[in-house]
């Protein structure tokens, strides 16, 4: 455990983690070994942790925070709420206000003709409950046999058995036998990593080509829907060559096969758009919110629902499936609050006009960086790619974990920056200043140049 602590507190916070805590995706010994660092408070788009460091927190908590930390109106929406109702299911014929304003006010922002809301607590819930949906959609269309879900390898959408099988992520299907039986998998749109010698235009159409190959695999009355993020975040913020999108529609059309965008990250303006579907003009069948929904003050998810899809199961009697906490009422007036200053102040208009576009140019600057091989993004989303040799895309992989040394400097330094393998990513709050996006570049800077040096030396 860390031996320079200048605040006693944090040897014992860490000392509890080590007795008592476990911490999710992580290395229960590697993590007593070094303690983990103990977050103690925030506002704006700063950390703090408690030996005092201020940090600027470039994945907005965890692709979370929408309008920043220390947002006295979701504080006291939440405790109004709790004062007057602090919690009421919404099973057996019951509801409450908050839920029923945020499901009307979600279908207000969310593409048209998606106007019915389920909500959970989490992102994997709402995949969860997609699954389960969307099979019993077939059965009340009378195809039960329409069952097969198709996603994409290296997509994330959760850590519950239902979520990480339908991610596509290898590690987590080696611990517990997953996926589980109905879940197939193509390869992702990830041209820097996978496109080879074919140009992104074309390995966009050969990326969309693997769900028509998959769904003739599967058969087309079987296969029920296809699960996609509109740009990959856990995966390393992968934005799928212009190609792809339009030719995955036409697919989907080809076949009669549900669109299911996972909007977990993307959802409530990260790509400068209210949905990363509106950004690409798709139109999903059904999409999947969390994060920030909330800005992640209290936990809530949901899965918005298509006109389409709700005529059919509204005709199909129960459908056997809820959470104690589905539509929470405190969760739900946090989420109300989160909404109307995101429109009031409008947050989402001005990441697109003014901050996006400054951060984008801002970090594209550091793509003549020697250790850099790609800089791309969208909107508050953007990736680093480390490479050993920028013209032929060669890794380090297998010598060096380059991305986990520059992680590490970037904690050193005050800024929270995430390694997906070679890659490095950042999603800042929506409110992120173009002051505090020039100390974001300036700091990611500075920690590729003592990577390189470690690298080189
Ligand atoms: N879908 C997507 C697209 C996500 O990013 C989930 C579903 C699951 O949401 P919950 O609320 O159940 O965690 C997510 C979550 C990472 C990381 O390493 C990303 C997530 C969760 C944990 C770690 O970037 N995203």
């Amino acid at each position: 455990m860390s031996s320079q602590s200048k605040n006693p507190q944090t040897r014992q916070w860490q000392e509890l983690s080590q007795r008592h805590h476990l911490a999710p995706f992580s290395d229960y010994k590697q993590l007593s070994e070094q303690g983990p660092r103990i977050i103690t408070k925030a506002e704006g788009v700063y950390l703090w942790d408690s030996e005092g460091e201020k940090i600027l927190d470039g994945m907005a908590g965890l692709w979370c925070i929408a309008v920043g930390y220390g947002r006295e109106e979701l504080v006291e929406a939440a405790s109004k709420q709790m004062r007057e109702l602090p919690f009421y299911n919404t099973f057996f014929m019951t509801a409450h206000p908050p839920v029923l304003e945020l499901a009307k006010t979600i279908a207000e922002i969310a593409p048209a003709g998606m106007n019915h809301v389920f909500f959970t607590g989490s992102g994997s819930e709402g995949n969860d409950t997609m699954l389960r949906l969307v099979r019993h959609y077939w059965a009340c269309k009378g195809q039960p046999e329409k069952k097969v879900i198709i996603s994409r390898l290296n997509g994330y959408h959760g850590s519950t058995v239902a979520g990480a099988s339908l991610g596509g992520m290898k590690y987590m299907h080696e611990q517990g036998d997953l996926p589980i039986p109905g879940i197939v998998h193509i390869p992702q749109p990830y041209w820097f990593g996978e496109g080879g010698d074919m140009s992104p235009e074309e390995f966009g159409i050969w990326a969309a080509d693997q769900l028509e190959q998959k769904i003739l695999e599967a058969g087309a009355d079987k296969v029920a829907a296809f699960i996609a993020e509109p740009i990959q975040g856990a995966g390393g913020v992968i934005i799928p060559p212009d190609s792809y999108w339009p030719r995955i529609r036409e697919i989907l059309a080809k076949y009669d096969i549900l669109f299911v965008a996972d909007e977990v990250i993307c959802g409530f303006g990260r790509t400068g758009e209210w949905f990363g579907s509106d950004y690409y003009g798709n139109a999903p069948d059904l999409m999947t919110i969390a994060k920030g929904l909330t800005s992640g003050y209290v936990p809530m998810g949901g899965l918005i629902v298509s006109d389409k899809v709700f005529e059919v199961i509204n005709e199909g009697g129960d459908f056997n499936h809820g959470f104690t906490y589905s539509g929470h009422p405190v969760a739900a007036a946090v989420a109300l609050e989160n909404i109307r200053i995101l429109r009031e102040e409008k947050i989402i208009e001005k990441v697109k006009a003014e901050t996006a576009p400054y951060l984008q140019k801002r970090l594209r600057e550091l793509a003549d960086h020697p250790l850099v091989g790609e800089v791309r993004g969208v909107g508050m989303l953007g990736a680093i790619e480390l490479v050993k040799n920028k013209q032929t895309r060669e890794r380090f992989s297998g010598e060096l974990a380059v991305g986990m040394v520059c992680r590490g400097h970037c904690f050193a330094n005050g800024l929270v920056m995430r390694a997906v393998g070679d890659t490095m990513i950042i999603a800042p709050p929506l409110v992120i200043s173009r002051e505090e996006i020039d100390e974001l570049v300036t700091k990611a800077r500075l920690c590729l140049d003592l990577t390189a040096r470690d690298v080189q030396g």
